[in-house]
């Protein structure tokens, strides 16, 4: 077995530079606590970006991959299996909402909201050919494809990437007014997400999202939420939509609909709006495989078997609280919905950097945002006395 250093030496020497990961070896884990290889024990406060959000190696979940390992893992959609259709009805009852797209990656699932979308925009609002035009918020992340970069405000993001896909506009994010002077008539949809993870956990004005819901029903717009980080039970309901009793007309998930096993994504809506959608017009491989079925019906039952929303509710407004309760002259903000909570460090903290890996050296896996926001995101899982141990390490590491 490889120790660390050698590890993170093959990862330097052959693979691409995309990411610059903290300096920590992941190579066991189980429920919110993962190991290195050497044995340190780190309690995991990003949870793969929210995609664990059942903990890691859920036994429920993990005996449902495990069965379905002995009868088949890949079947393509040019057959039909005997998982798909379970799995669509239990996702679409999860969800209310009516008929899913099954897909792999965040991205994928974005870039199907976008291909419906478009062709609800001209086949039933009659938008003129070419014309369809899509409102997105500044600031936002929805994934990395060429399409869905050529609509980012990083410039890190998108810089040297282009061409990019023409047909989106972008808008200022917890802004209604500036949404509504947006839409014109060949406005088709507002993709959104109802909090801005990337951006450093932004969370909008109370109401914003009925408010944009309203305005986009108005106009006939669709409006496309981006839960992909925000679904299952991380910010305190299974979708955030539903602080504000909202429904969008297409949802996006993925992450934590597996519990972090594979890559399960989905788009879901209405048949009046899926119905555009035509035989050859759309798919994947890997989309809707029995064993990533098998997986997300597992991860679905241990959400709802658990009530993750509610101890995501619950736990996160402990954990919230007791950082505000630190009051480190090092925060500028604190701030959260559920399990999802971002310390912003202020401008003479010098960098956020430094305090994750502090952290890690404590024992606290957490990633840094936008230099100097740092997000907590445990498995929903994790206990109050978990809690506890990680506030005491955070006091120590921001005392100054
Ligand atoms: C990376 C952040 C999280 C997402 C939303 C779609 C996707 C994501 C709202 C695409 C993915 C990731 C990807 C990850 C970093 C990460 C992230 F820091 F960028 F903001 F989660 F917090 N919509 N988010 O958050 O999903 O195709 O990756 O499955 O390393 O790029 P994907």
């Amino acid at each position: 077995m490889l120790n660390s250093k050698e590890c993170m030496a093959l990862e330097a020497q052959y693979g691409a530079k995309n990411y610059k990961p903290i300096p920590v070896v992941i190579s066991k884990a189980k429920g919110v606590f993962v190991w290195d290889p050497e044995g340190k024990k780190y309690l995991d406060c990003l949870s793969a970006y929210s995609a664990v959000n059942q903990g890691h190696l859920h036994p429920k979940i993990i005996r449902a991959v495990k069965k379905q390992l002995r009868k088949v893992t890949l079947t393509s959609r040019a057959f039909h299996n005997d998982r798909l259709g379970q799995y669509l009805k239990t996702l679409s009852e999860f969800t209310g909402l009516e008929v899913v797209l099954p897909m792999n990656t965040g991205a994928e699932a974005v870039e199907t909201g976008i291909k419906i979308a478009r062709r609800w925009g001209y086949r039933i609002k009659k938008v003129p050919q070419g014309q369809a035009e899509i409102l997105i918020a500044n600031e936002n992340f929805h994934g990395r494809t060429t399409t869905i970069i050529g609509f980012s405000t990083d410039e890190g993001s998108r810089e040297d990437f282009g061409p990019f896909t023409p047909g989106f506009t972008n808008i200022p994010y917890n802004d209604t007014e500036a949404l509504e002077k947006a839409i014109n008539q060949n406005t088709i949809a507002f993709m959104v997400e109802p909090i801005q993870g990337e951006a450093g956990v932004i969370i909008p004005d109370e109401g914003y999202l009925s408010k944009v819901s309203a305005i986009c029903k108005k106009h006939n717009v669709l409006l496309i939420l981006d839960e992909i980080q925000t679904g299952f039970g991380r910010t305190g309901k299974m979708f955030c939509f539903q602080h504000e009793n909202v429904m969008p007309d297409i949802l996006l998930v993925g992450k934590a609909l597996s519990g972090g096993i594979l890559p399960v994504s989905a788009a879901i809506t209405r048949h009046e709006i899926m119905d555009v959608i035509t035989p050859g017009s759309h798919g994947s491989t890997f989309g809707g495989n029995p064993l990533g079925c098998a997986a997300a019906e597992a991860a679905l039952q241990v959400l709802k078997d658990e009530k993750l929303d509610e101890r995501s509710q619950e736990l996160g407004l402990y954990f919230l609280q007791g950082i505000q309760k630190i009051a480190s002259p090092l925060f500028k903000e604190v701030r959260g919905k559920g399990l999802l909570i971002a310390i912003e460090l202020t401008d003479q903290a010098g960098g956020a950097r430094q305090y994750t890996e502090k952290l890690k050296e404590k024992g606290i896996l957490a990633k840094e945002t936008h230099k100097t926001i740092i997000r907590f995101a445990p498995p929903l899982v994790i206990k109050k006395k978990e809690i506890d141990w990680a506030l005491s390490v955070i006091k120590d590491v921001f005392t100054v």
